[in-house]
């Protein structure tokens, strides 16, 4: 069972240059269809580079217990769709 109360932070992350994600427009990010809390930028993994940091409500991410993917998706701040997807471990 997903904790409702909490909240799951995503990263995005982009390599190489010139993609960064200082373009993406963080008003257009999803997280399995849940729009994000908040956001900051910052150097999640001390690589150097700028990442988009997003919270997302837990009770409003379209995941349970079955789940093993999980979609980010977002637009550029030129309109280009941009999309991720990657694992996800739902811990009873
Ligand atoms: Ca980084």
């Amino acid at each position: 069972m997903i904790d409702c109360d909490r909240e799951m932070p995503a990263t995005v992350q982009f390599h190489p240059a010139p993609h960064g994600a200082a373009l993406i427009d963080p008003e257009t990010v999803s997280l399995a269809s849940a729009c994000p809390l908040r956001w900051t930028m910052e150097d999640v993994d001390t690589d150097g580079d700028e990442d988009l940091l997003f919270h997302f409500k837990t009770q409003e991410l379209s995941l349970d217990e079955n789940s093993t993917e999980v979609t980010l998706e977002d637009l550029t701040y030129a309109g280009t769709d941009i999309w991720g997807t990657d694992t996800v471990n739902i811990v009873p």
